[in-house]
């Protein structure tokens, strides 16, 4: 172990955890710094992969890839139904982990791991479900058909958040599809990424699977770029930022490769008059400040009829008074810590922002236990009454503060929930069918996700998750998702013993 790191409970904890998992945690050691947001602390140090690194573990899974591609899915699906298993066993361990590097409740931890068992469930059913259509041929004696072929190589990015959980998704199911794939974690989630690949690779090794199938690089940007430019990745999974979005796509399309982005969102929702207010509360405060408003797709946009907006904001600042902030290892707190100080420091320029454009901060935008933690940032969750949907309204600030804006009209509700750059998630509150429809319909909300009398956040993995616009077009984990994961082949027999030309074309 380096010197800066300094044995407390939580360092043993995550040590112990990693263990668990099968990460040989008393050879960690080298130039990496994996922090805690709970306390600031060091909690672990460790190497860094190289650029050359992730050239080469790019080698390598491209390598694996033909044995593993050639091999029958239901048989690969049994790889994942390992991992599964493994990460049902660990799942407490994970969590601790999930919660050291990201700052989730302990519940919201066990959770993370949870949507990990859920989509391996699915992948193992999906791996004999990789259904192909057949299709009439207009030529009589001949079949016209699709098969769906493993890609290649897939790069998956994933992001501080959901640090696990989201390359699961990817992973279980490019697995099932025969794919092999390299995983650059984000730099905020390094021993999660260490506890989930262990875990992976004992479940490779139990099945007597090839090695090379999944390769984990704990790259910076520099060998995040590796990754995104080499020819040999087909596929490029990244969820994070607009920013990153914008400097990957062009880079894989410059390619020609493939890519599946997951980025930003600013997820509303509208509360109509009809609404049952008690659920709409807690659907709210849930989405707003659960995982302390740092999920894609956190509650960030109230849109609330003016017949119900005082009753409405008067019970969120109530509820948002009894939420306690703190050490989200403490099962009584609901709302852990911001990542870190750049995280902060956005969060108040954004209610500075917004005071300026007419806004009124109706509670929270705090940093509490500043004392007892000053390297730890700690919020409290702000509501915020605005004018209009100003500029700071349309950007994402990955931190809990909620803006309330308000509508007379269903029509005008959804033009300002439609009415900002990104695409991700959103909902209606309300008890009229018809409105409920209207949200619902092609007219209604352009988003990737859409729910009614439910919060923005907390998808479950079984439908595709993603959104428009600059979110990105992405899908992923469930319903069919699985074929950003494969390539398609068109296949036409011709049983007939002539040789009849398509659209009645003669020739020869
Ligand atoms: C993310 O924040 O990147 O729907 C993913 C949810 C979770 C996944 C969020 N199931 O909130």
């Amino acid at each position: 172990m380096s010197q800066t790191v300094q044995e407390t409970t939580l360092t043993a904890e995550v040590r112990r955890a990693l263990r668990a998992c099968g990460v040989d945690a008393d050879a960690l050691s080298g130039g990496l710094e994996a922090r805690s947001p709970l306390t600031g602390e060091v909690l672990v140090t460790l190497p860094a992969t190289s650029q050359e690194d992730v050239t080469a573990a790019v080698g390598r899974a491209a390598e694996a890839f033909p044995a593993w591609r050639d091999g029958p899915a239901p048989v690969r699906g049994n790889v994942v139904k390992r991992w599964g298993e493994l990460l049902t066993e660990h799942k407490a361990d994970l969590a601790v982990l999930v919660q050291a590097e990201a700052g989730k409740i302990t519940s919201e931890a066990l959770g993370e791991v949870q949507e990990m068992i859920d989509i391996c469930d699915f992948a193992v059913g999906q791996s004999r479900m990789l259904y192909g259509r057949t299709m009439p041929s207009e030529r009589p004696g001949h079949r016209l058909m699709e098969t769906w072929h493993p890609l290649g190589v897939v790069g998956v990015i994933s992001a501080f958040n959901f640090p696990v959980a989201v390359h699961s998704w990817n992973t279980a199911l490019a697995l099932v599809c025969g794919d092999t794939v390299v995983w650059k974690p984000s730099e905020t989630a390094l021993l999660c990424a260490l506890g989930t690949d262990a875990l992976l690779r004992r479940a490779v090794e139990d099945c007597g699977a090839p090695a090379g199938i999944h390769q984990l690089v704990l790259a910076d940007r520099g060998g995040g770029e590796r990754l995104v430019d080499d020819p040999r990745v087909a596929l490029v999974s990244a969820t994070g930022s607009v920013r990153m979005g914008r400097e990957v796509a062009p880079r894989v399309a410059a390619r020609f490769g493939r890519a599946l982005l997951e980025l930003g969102g600013n997820n509303a929702a509208i509360v109509a008059p009809s609404a049952d207010l008690d659920l709409a509360l807690r659907g709210i405060v849930f989405s707003a400040v659960g995982t302390a408003g740092q999920r894609c797709t956190t509650l960030r946009r109230l849109i609330v009829h003016e017949s119900v907006v005082d009753t409405l904001t008067e019970r969120l600042v109530q509820a948002y008074g009894t939420l306690s902030i703190g050490d989200p290892r403490e099962p009584s707190n609901l709302v852990g810590p911001l990542i870190d100080e750049r995280s902060f420091d956005a969060m108040q320029q954004a209610l500075r922002d917004a005071q300026e454009q007419g806004g009124t901060v109706l509670t929270g935008g705090n940093r509490v236990l500043a004392e007892e933690h000053p390297g730890a940032f700690y919020v409290e969750p702000a509501l915020v009454r605005m004018p209009a949907q100003t500029a700071v309204v349309q950007e994402e600030t990955f931190a809990p503060i909620l803006y309330v804006l308000t509508y007379a009209e269903l029509a005008e509700a959804i033009g300002l929930q439609n009415g900002v750059p990104q695409g991700l998630s959103s909902a209606i509150f309300t008890s009229d069918q018809l409105e409920a429809e209207r949200f619902l319909s092609s007219a209604g909300s352009d988003c990737g996700i859409a729910n009614v009398n439910i919060g923005t956040s907390g998808a479950e993995i079984g439908g595709a998750f993603g959104g428009e616009k600059e979110t990105g077009g992405g899908r992923e984990s469930g319903s069919d998702s699985w074929k950003a994961y494969m390539r398609q082949a068109t296949n036409t027999v011709n049983y007939s013993g002539e040789l009849p030309l398509a659209q009645g074309v003669t020739f020869l």
